[in-house]
């Protein structure tokens, strides 16, 4: 019987398991965890986000076409499935910009928000291959899943006004999300060019520090 590989997703988190704890279980996703967060970093966090998740949009809608023509009807719904996603959560950075009073027209985009918007911009060139799109995709998914799920835990101290943050990315509805993504990103890394897995992990690495940065932003170290 052929053995199970093991997955190459999972390769690279036991890998680069250092600098995936630093991008998870940052001391701004500590804080809200144990309700000591200050709300001026969480303001600067959702009107810095809200512009970065613009981006993300037409990364994600780039990905989508990067998919090969004959691929898996159940992958493209996958990706379709994310990119409406982006459309409630876009209403919801407003609402919350609103409660908040955030206005996002009077924000100045901070430089480590720049930097990860350029790279977004450069893994959606139509050069870039899918299979280096599609890792980085699952990666900048997962790491707020992680992140905000273990600000749901039991004994976690969460303020309730920030549950409803931590709930839109921290579900199991999106962890199931960020699991068919991974298993995406997987199947095309089995199949690709020894380089293009270099090249996908060196995103994934890419990824992984740019959320560091933005964390380190949104406290105010940077
Ligand atoms: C910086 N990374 C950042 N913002 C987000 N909204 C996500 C990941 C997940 O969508």
């Amino acid at each position: 019987m052929e053995q199970k590989e093991e997955l190459i997703t999972q390769r690279w988190l036991q890998t680069h398991k250092d600098l995936y704890l630093s991008a998870t279980r940052h001391p701004f996703i500590l804080s809200i965890r144990d309700g000591s967060v200050d709300l001026e970093c969480f303001k600067r966090w959702l009107a810095q986000d809200y512009f970065f998740v613009r981006s993300f949009v037409r990364f994600a809608a780039n990905v989508l076409v990067k998919l090969p023509r004959d691929a898996d009807e159940a992958d493209v719904d996958t990706l379709l499935g994310g990119i409406c996603a982006l459309e409630q959560e876009i209403s919801w950075f407003r609402s919350e910009g609103s409660r908040w009073g955030v206005q996002f027209n009077n924000v100045a985009l901070q430089e480590a928000n720049t930097n990860y918007c350029r790279f977004l911009d450069e893994l959606a060139e139509s050069r870039m291959d899918c299979t280096v799109a599609l890792a980085a995709f699952w990666a900048i998914e997962v790491v707020y899943n992680d992140s905000f799920a273990a600000c749901l835990e039991p004994g976690a101290k969460t303020p309730p006004d920030l549950q409803n943050a931590c709930e839109r990315w921290g579900s199991p509805k999106f962890k199931m999300y960020c699991m068919a993504l991974q298993s995406l990103a997987d199947k095309y890394l089995q199949n690709c060019p020894a380089h293009v897995q270099q090249q996908a992990e060196q995103a994934f690495v890419k990824v992984l520090s740019s959320e560091v940065d933005f964390w380190n932003m949104s406290v105010g170290n940077s």
